[in-house]
């Protein structure tokens, strides 16, 4: 059986439904690659050993807010980026405040799992319905996003044992707000023909891997990655 992965032969990119909605998705990606590209220059501060390559990360991020930025302006839709600001406040503001407290794995686990796995489930999910410019893009960014989880999950590995009290109260205080953020995106998701199951659960795969290749055991990850989620 052939396998459907291009469906975005039936969506009528030129809409105003689709573009209103697009005005919305697109300014929070944008906002995202910005506030990625902010939190790994703030990071490499934090950790100065991995100074170089926090700073190769974030000019990865301002390559993909361009990304994103040139696919709004393809389908000539103006990104609500006021309302993206808000969208990210949760998350913005968390990260600050860890950042101030030097607690880098709060950090870490905001950006690089949190963050980078709700990239990676979002982007996954677009790519098949996505139009042709904005596919080529979005697939180029994916694997990037990859490469920002593995770092994350590379350095707390490494420093498991004593990360792990923080990563799970970190957790606790973020995992709710992306379940939030997801059911504030659900209406304009489905427009441009994201299901918000399939956001979830593509979010779950990847985050549960993470924590997995952290050094969680699987009755721990269940615990960690359900996290608040009775509310989505
Ligand atoms: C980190 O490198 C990037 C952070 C971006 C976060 C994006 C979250 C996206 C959630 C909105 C779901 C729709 C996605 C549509 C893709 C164009
Ligand atoms: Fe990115
Ligand atoms: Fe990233």
């Amino acid at each position: 059986m052939q396998q459907l992965t291009d469906q975005s032969h039936e969506i009528d990119f030129q809409s105003e439904k689709y573009k209103d909605a697009y005005s919305r998705i697109n300014a929070i990606v944008i906002e995202g690659e910005q506030e990625a590209h902010e939190n790994y220059i703030q990071l490499a501060q934090l950790l100065p050993e991995s100074e170089k390559e926090l700073i190769r990360l974030s000019k990865m991020e301002s390559r993909h807010k361009k990304g994103f930025e040139a696919c709004g302006r393809n389908l000539q839709v103006t990104p609500d980026l006021q309302f993206a600001k808000e969208f990210f406040s949760g998350l913005h503001q968390n990260f600050q405040t860890a950042a101030a407290q030097g607690k880098v794995v709060t950090c870490l686990l905001i950006q690089s799992l949190i963050i980078e796995c709700f990239a990676i489930a979002a982007y996954n999910i677009y790519i098949p319905v996505a139009d042709d410019f904005a596919r080529k893009i979005t697939e180029g960014v994916v694997k990037d996003e990859y490469s920002h989880l593995n770092f994350g999950e590379v350095w707390l590995k490494e420093h498991f044992a004593e990360s792990k009290a923080e990563l799970e109260e970190a957790n606790r205080q973020n995992l709710p707000l992306v379940w939030k953020m997801l059911n504030q995106v659900a209406d304009d998701a489905k427009i441009l023909a994201m299901e918000k199951e399939a956001l979830i659960e593509d979010f779950m795969i990847q985050y549960g891997e993470a924590l997995g290749n952290i050094g969680f055991k699987t009755f721990e990850i269940m615990r960690l990655s359900a996290h608040g989620l009775a509310a989505a």
